[in-house]
């Protein structure tokens, strides 16, 4: 959290070239429409400082003239001038807009590319909420930066040239008259924009606060709900709320004394053209023609000013949002495939653990000194208490973690020296909770694998006993499965994952049973499918109820990291042990199962 709010704050300068830099190979390929947005925006920002040009010589030539039909062909070019700029206009947003689109389409692929690579490591540390915000908020304000952000400074830019081209080339000493007001108006917005840079940060980091704030309540509702903590949770949300109003108000209060300066200002250079553009004409030394288009010319002047310090800030935030999609990016919390991998064609299934040391956190070792060896075929067991260390051992198993010290072997290769794809192709794995995605039943089973036939899956699921209560659904294999399966019961959703397990056929199958109890008729279903998965594959049970492993090759009883027993039930129950101690206390849990 503390970590996420220091992202969250990051300022980001309006322009970093090093950021723009990385940026811009993004652009790269798309380099036909920047070109072409560059020019368009070239002549969208020249065409309405041809207007008062036009309405110049209207005057001054053609109304002083008394000439209609001049009057009335340059009412014909100043329609068509109107014309074209809507035209040209139309395919600069359109084309500015498809090459934002374009490019923030790629950077979200290689975003989400990037996070599947990633080791669990960094999703141990890292909150849901700051992966996601990285592919949807911080993209989203890349695009905008694109899109609109980029194409509109330039324009701005350009309309602010071709104004004082247009004006210099009328009356170049009026010209300098309206350049005058210039300082100020910098000065002006570069207190503005340091205030509201200031004020960003703290906006940011009170929009983060509400997002988790929100986040972690929406998903432990019914925690809220039961335990009746309703308005204790509203007043700390209205506060965290407060605190946001606060810093946006707060930023407000700076963009509502910018804009009155600005208008200020246009009035006093509005002033200072009347009056030294005024004199000039009462001397004959400009015509009224020249004073009218000034008018326009400043006029026109103050909006790209006004864009331009609205756009500043989101350059700003897409700088902020690219610091963040970048260091994301060169996260490199992987879990590494040797350089030139063994390849394994097919496995025996022999697994052995030697001297294995394993820490989640450096220094903290979770796994210590474990020894054991599983023969092809074999099932082996895993007992202990809560904490001591059954997961963490199966985890380094299927290289999610790295061990720190000995080693992991797998038909005699060290696990490292094997491809991560190759290594986790010939296990399945049953988690201690099981997740669903949203889908149906079926591509819940085959997990969008098409390999994996329809009479496949209904075969996976028959034998592991899910068959029965699916083919009781409406939809039956076609049942949508909502929200991680939340419509379907805890016993139902393992009964899935068993089947998931099977359907892909492993040679080396682990299950980590959950500790959530379900009902006598799930349980002995459970029992029953477990039996079945177990046959002709290497096995690896842990186990809560004792009753499913009494007939493991081996079990091994872990306490507090490190292995202390290990034989098969009757050897261990001998011993008078840790095991002896466990199969005493959940006895008659046992009876209870059996009797039934
Ligand atoms: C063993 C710690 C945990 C415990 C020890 C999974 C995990 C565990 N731990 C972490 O620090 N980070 C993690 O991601 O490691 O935990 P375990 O291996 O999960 O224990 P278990 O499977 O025997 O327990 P249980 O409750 O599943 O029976 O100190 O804090
Ligand atoms: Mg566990």
């Amino acid at each position: 959290m503390a970590e996420q709010q220091k992202d969250d704050e990051i300022l980001g300068k309006a322009y970093d070239s090093k950021i723009m830099r990385r940026l811009l190979t993004y652009v790269k390929p798309y380099k036909k429409y920047v070109v072409m947005a560059i020019i368009m925006n070239i002549i969208v920002a020249a065409l309405p400082a041809v207007r008062p040009l036009l309405s110049k010589i209207a005057l001054d030539t053609y109304i002083a003239n008394k000439d209609y039909n001049g009057l009335l062909m340059i009412s014909m070019i100043v329609l068509a001038v109107l014309i074209l700029q809507a035209v040209v206009q139309y395919y600069l947003t359109y084309y500015s807009e498809y090459m934002g689109q374009k490019i923030v389409y790629d950077l979200r692929v290689q975003i989400f590319k990037h996070v599947q690579k990633l080791a669990l490591r960094y999703f141990d540390k890292t909150p849901v909420g700051r992966t996601v915000t990285r592919v949807t908020n911080d993209v989203d304000s890349l695009n905008e930066m694109f899109s609109s952000g980029i194409v509109q400074v330039f324009s701005d830019v350009f309309v602010i040239i071709w104004i004082y081209v247009f004006m210099f080339g009328m009356a170049w000493d009026l010209a300098l008259v309206v350049l005058l007001v210039m300082p100020f108006l910098i000065y002006a917005t570069m207190v503005f924009r340091k205030k509201v840079r200031e004020t960003y940060r703290d906006v940011r980091k009170h929009l983060a606060n509400l997002n988790s704030y929100m986040q972690e309540h929406v998903t432990g509702m019914n925690i809220v709900q039961i335990f009746a903590k309703e308005k204790d949770e509203l007043e700390k949300f209205s506060a965290i709320n407060g605190e946001y109003r606060a810093a946006n108000i707060k930023s407000v209060f700076y963009y509502a004394v910018f804009f009155p300066v600005v208008e200020l200002l246009s009035a006093i250079t509005f002033g200072l053209i009347i009056w030294y553009g005024g004199g000039e004409v009462i001397q004959s030394k400009l015509t009224l023609g020249v004073l009218i288009a000034f008018f326009q010319y400043t006029e026109m002047f103050w909006r790209p000013v006004r864009d331009l310090s609205e756009k500043y800030n989101v350059l700003q935030q897409a700088m902020a949002s690219s610091e963040r999609i970048f260091k994301l990016l060169d996260d490199e919390t992987f879990i590494p495939d040797a350089e030139n991998p063994v390849k394994l064609e097919k496995v025996k299934g022999e697994i052995e653990f030697k001297n294995v040391w394993f820490a989640y956190n450096p220094g903290e070792y979770v796994l210590k000194n474990v020894s054991f060896d599983i023969k092809p075929g074999e099932t082996i067991a895993i007992v202990g208490a809560t904490g001591a260390g059954k997961t963490s051992l199966i985890n380094i198993l299927t290289r999610f973690y790295d061990i720190e010290k000995g080693s992991i072997t797998l038909d005699g290769i060290d696990i490292r020296q094997l491809e991560k794809r190759d290594l986790r192709k010939y296990i399945s794995m049953v988690l201690q909770d099981v997740f669903l995605f949203s889908g149906n039943i079926k591509t819940n089973i085959n997990l969008g694998n098409d390999e994996i036939t329809d009479a496949q899956i209904i075969e996976a699921a028959k034998t592991v006993g899910a068959d029965k209560f699916i083919s009781k659904l409406p939809n039956k294999y076609e049942e949508e499965v909502k929200e991680k399966g939340a419509t379907l019961s805890v016993g139902q959703r393992q009964l899935i994952s068993f089947a998931r397990a099977l359907a892909y056929n492993p040679q080396i199958l682990i299950l980590d049973e959950a500790t959530s109890s379900v009902d006598t008729e799930t349980e002995i279903l459970i029992q029953e499918a477990i039996q079945k998965l177990l046959v002709g594959r290497t096995s690896i049970v842990i186990a809560h109820r004792l009753s499913t492993i009494q007939n493991a090759n081996k079990i091994l009883v872990m306490h507090k990291g490190e292995l202390k027993e290990m034989g098969t039930h009757q050897e261990l129950l001998a011993k008078k042990g840790i095991y002896y101690r466990l199969y005493q206390l959940q006895y008659k849990d046992q009876e209870v199962v059996r009797t039934v």
